[in-house]
């Protein structure tokens, strides 16, 4: 069975927040905020918790913005990541134990210091379209195949 995860992408006009994940799965990433649903948790639940859990804002509003799977050679199970940008919020930005957000002018996305395939969906994403992917990683870290469909 796949493993359901979250991550929201939280832009307003010309910019995006990101986070500098600290510790785990990705760390020393930039990265939207997200993470694993719980048992019994709808995935919309799980992706509004995980955003305050991990950079003290609440969602307000927010769409689904696409699909994306990942699979790593030589392991087991597929990485079922559920999109969403985020538009509204409330609150205000706070580092967590797990995040270090910073916002990022459009033109200056850090995407050598992201996951790789985040180059190839997070432009269309920003700007409105509907991002299904999926991507296979090599052992070294490189993306060995993909595909990806864009909706506008
Ligand atoms: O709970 P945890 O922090 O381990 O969840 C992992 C987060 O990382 C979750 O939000 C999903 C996200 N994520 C992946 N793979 C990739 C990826 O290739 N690119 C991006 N941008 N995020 C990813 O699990």
């Amino acid at each position: 069975m796949n493993k359901l995860l979250t991550l929201c992408v939280i832009a307003e006009p010309g910019r995006v927040l990101l986070g500098m994940k600290k510790r785990g799965f990705g760390a020393g990433k930039w990265n939207g905020f997200g993470g694993k649903v719980s048992e019994g948790e709808s995935i919309e639940d799980a992706a509004i918790r995980e955003v305050t859990e991990e950079c003290g804002l609440v969602v307000e509003s927010m769409d689904a913005a696409g699909i994306l799977e990942f699979t790593f050679e030589g392991q087991e199970g597929i990485l079922e990541v559920h999109l969403f940008r985020v538009d509204r919020w409330s609150g205000t930005v706070a580092e967590s134990e797990e995040m270090r957000p910073q916002w990022f002018a459009i033109g200056d996305i850090p995407y050598s210091e992201m996951w790789p395939d985040d180059a190839f969906w997070l432009p269309a994403c920003l700007d409105g379209k509907t991002c299904n992917g999926a991507f296979h990683f090599a052992p070294d870290g490189s993306i060995a195949e993909q595909t990806l469909t864009i909706i506008e």
